[in-house]
This record gives C-alpha cells, structure tokens and sequence, in this order.
C-alpha cells in the first residue's frame, strides 16, 4: 500500500509491510514476504490495518481541508472464483476501532446505527462484490464513495479508461489492480481511479522498487466532498486504512 498524500499531511509510502509499523487488527496478518492479507477464507470476519498515527487532514493556517492523494495496489482471491466476499474498503475515520462495525456487507466499516449517522465522521472507497440492494449498490463489481453510509454518495461499475475507451475490470479476478484516490480541497472532488497493475505484488515487493503505473487520464468514479464539514470530526485528525467485511 504505498500511499502518498500532499501539503500538510505527511507523505509516506509503504513498498512492502514486513517489519512495518500498520496497525492491524481484526484477522489481518503480513506475510514473511511483506503482502499485508487483511483476510483469510474465515467467514464473517474483519480485517483491517491503518497507518499508526493520526493524520491532519486540516489546513492549520485557513482552516480548509488539504489536498490528498494516494494509490496502493490489491488482489482480492476468493476460495470460489465466482464468489468473492463482500469486498475490501480504504478508509478515513477518526478511530481505528470502528466499534461495533460488522463485517460482510458492513464491509468493516458500520453497524445498523452508525451507517448513515453524519456523526460516524468516516469516508470510504468502497470495492463492493456483493450486490447489496438494501445500501443501493448498483450491481456486484463496483466501487463506491461512502460518505457516513454504506449507501453510496456515488459508485460506478469497476472499469477503467483507455485509447480504446473504457473496459470493465473484476474485482474478484485475483489479479493485481491499481488504485488511485485522489481529494482536490478548491474544488471539493474525491476522484478515484483504477487500472490493472502491470506487474505481479511478488515482483514489486521483492525488487523493492515500485515504479508508478501510467495513470488513466480519466477518472472512474468522483463526488462532490465537503470533506471538512462531512467528514471531519471535531478533533481534526483522521486515520487511514484499508478493511475488509468477509461474509458467509
Ligand atoms: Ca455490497
């Protein structure tokens, strides 16, 4: 998960997470060659890891919410090859916890009360598999900008952009797929991208080196984002991460 964001906000990156400082919890595990796995084939089950600190998402000098963006590679290989999980979430959130969240179609993220409660204070981007009708989803390869709900602010069929025009990509294909997510603070736009990665995750840890992937020009998914009225807790500071939900 190498992830890079600008201004204020502390740039890092992540080229492999042995001996890395992520803060894991739920059924999330590294292995001895650097792949965070944030789950296994149990079912019902959370995974998750966030950067250890919190993070300022919050200009100190005018108050406005930063620019940030960041990228990170994942696979998500199902025991069924036709039958994923419910999918795999990168998050802002003033906890690490998330108490109380369920896994499955809650993704990690909420439980019956705190989905759709503008209190949660959590911004996600969904990569849903499982169609959901009871949040909205619009079919079972999507992704989704969740502002405080599992009811998408926003979503769109997995797919990405080239020469040739767009082509849908699966989610569940177990190949490495590059994301892009990206937040602009003058215009308020949470862009996010994705394309198949070019290389295998095994390569790109064990050279150590990841080069960057050519990022399509156009943009998958994007929604308006007051990030800093909707999504900003009053303490400032957010942490980021990735969960997995995990169903039957
Ligand atoms: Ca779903």
């Amino acid at each position: 998960m190498p992830c890079a964001s600008g201004d204020e906000v502390a740039d890092f990156a992540y080229t492999g997470f042995h001996g890395s400082n992520v803060s894991l919890n739920g059924i999330a595990a590294i292995t001895p060659d650097g792949l965070l796995v944030l789950t296994d084939t149990s079912k019902q089950k959370i995974g998750r890891a966030f950067y250890p600190a919190p993070l300022r998402f919050k200009n100190s000098s005018n108050g406005n919410a930063i620019s940030f963006s960041t990228t990170f590679i994942f696979a998500i290989v199902p025991d069924n090859p036709d039958l994923g999980g419910h999918g795999i979430a990168f998050v802002i959130s003033p906890s690490k916890e998330l108490h109380g969240a369920l896994p499955s179609q809650h993704l990690g993220l909420f439980n019956a009360s705190s989905n759709g409660n503008s209190s949660s204070h959590v911004v996600a981007v969904e990569l849903d598999t499982i169609f959901n009708s009871e949040f909205g989803d619009i079919n079972d390869n999507h992704v989704g900008i969740d502002i405080n709900s599992l009811r998408s602010n926003k979503s769109s069929p997995a797919a990405y952009f080239t020469s040739n025009g767009i082509k849908n990509i699966s989610l569940i294909s177990g190949k490495p797929i590059q994301i892009w997510i990206e937040y602009n603070g003058e215009d308020m736009q949470l862009r996010v991208t994705l394309a198949p990665a070019l290389r295998s995750l095994h390569i790109i840890y064990w050279d150590g080196a990841l080069r960057p992937m050519v990022r399509p020009s156009h943009s998958i998914s994007c929604a308006f984002l007051h990030f800093q009225r909707e999504v900003l807790s009053e303490e400032e500071d957010q942490i980021r991460g990735v969960t997995r939900g995990l169903g039957a």
